[in-house]
C-alpha cells in the first residue's frame, strides 16, 4: 500500500469511527461493517472499538514482520506458566501420542487431529517476534500448519465470525476474528527453531499470532471452536483478558 493511500485510509477510517459525526454514527458504521470487538461495550469500549476498527480497515491483509535467521534470539525467554495438570503429565509421558486437537462448533465436520495429522497438512515457517505487554520480546522461527488449513479440513461454516481457542491450562481461552483466523501468518505451531516446540514454549501445540501481542499466543492449545456468537463464551468479552484489563484485540 503506498503511503498516500495509507494516510488517507488512516484519516478516513479514524474520522468515520470517531470524527465529527459523533459516537452514535460511529457505532452504526462499526456495527454495519462488523468492526466492534467483543469487549467494545465496556468502560474502555470506544477506545477499543477505535483501535480495532482502524486496524481492521488498514491491516486486514498485511503480513507480520519477519526477520533474518541471524536475528533469532540465542536465549529465548519462556514466561512462567501454571504447573501442568495430571492429564498433561500423562500425555507428555506418552510422548503426546494420545494428544488430540479437537475442532468443533460452526463446522461441517467436527474433527480431532493427532500431532501426526497436523504435521501431514501444509506447513509454513516464519521468523517473527513475540512481544509481551510487560516489555520484553524475542525472535524465533515458528513452524506449523496455518489455522486456516485446519479450519478448512473441518469445513468451517460461512456464518462463523470468531474462532475460540482453549489451552489445557485451566480457565485459559481466547478468541480471534475470521480475518486473523484465516490470515496465513496465524499458525498452529508444532516446531520452534530446530526441533519440536518445547513444553515451556507451549508444546506440543501453540497458536502463534504474530500480528498481536504475546498474550494472544496461547500455549497448550487442545480445542478450537468456531462460532457466530461470541457472547455465549465466558462473560461475553471474547476472552478472559478483558476481565483483567487487557484488550481482547492486541494488534501490533
Ligand atoms: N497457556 C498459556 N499461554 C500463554 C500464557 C500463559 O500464561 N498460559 N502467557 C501468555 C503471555 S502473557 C505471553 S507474553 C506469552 C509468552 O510467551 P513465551 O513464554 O514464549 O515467552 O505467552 C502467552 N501464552
Ligand atoms: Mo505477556
Amino acid at each position: 500500500m503506498n503511503p498516500v493511500t495509507r494516510r488517507k485510509l488512516i484519516s478516513g477510517g479514524a474520522a468515520a469511527v470517531a470524527g465529527a459525526a459523533g459516537l452514535a454514527a460511529a457505532d452504526r458504521i462499526a456495527t454495519r461493517y462488523g468492526l466492534i470487538p467483543p469487549d467494545g461495550g465496556g468502560i474502555y469500549g470506544p477506545g477499543e472499538t477505535l483501535t480495532y476498527a482502524c486496524q481492521r480497515l488498514l491491516t486486514r491483509r498485511t503480513p507480520a514482520r519477519e526477520f533474518p535467521r541471524s536475528m533469532i534470539s540465542k536465549k529465548p525467554f519462556a514466561n512462567a506458566v501454571a504447573p501442568p495438570t495430571e492429564e498433561f503429565k500423562r500425555l507428555q509421558a506418552g510422548g503426546f501420542r494420545d494428544w488430540r486437537l479437537q475442532v468443533d462448533g460452526a463446522v461441517a465436520r467436527p474433527t480431532s487431529f493427532s500431532l501426526a495429522d497436523l504435521k501431514s497438512l501444509p506447513t509454513r515457517s516464519q521468523i517473527t517476534e513475540i512481544a509481551c505487554e510487560e516489555g520484553w520480546s524475542y525472535i524465533a522461527e515458528w513452524i506449523g500448519t496455518p489455522l486456516s488449513e485446519v479450519l478448512r479440513e473441518a469445513g468451517v461454516l460461512p456464518q462463523s465470525r470468531y474462532i475460540v481457542y482453549y489451552s489445557m491450562e485451566k480457565d485459559t481461552w481466547d478468541s480471534i476474528d475470521m480475518a486473523d483466523a484465516m490470515h496465513p501468518y496465524t499458525l498452529l505451531t508444532t516446531g520452534m527453531n530446530d526441533g519440536d516446540l518445547p513444553v515451556p514454549f507451549g508444546g506440543p501445540l501453540r497458536l502463534r499470532l504474530p500480528r498481536q501481542l504475546g498474550y494472544k499466543s496461547l500455549k497448550y492449545v487442545t480445542h478450537i471452536t468456531a462460532t457466530d456468537n461470541i457472547k455465549k463464551f465466558g462473560s461475553g468479552l471474547g476472552s478472559v483478558d478483558p476481565d483483567y484489563g487487557y484488550a481482547w484485540y492486541a494488534g501490533i
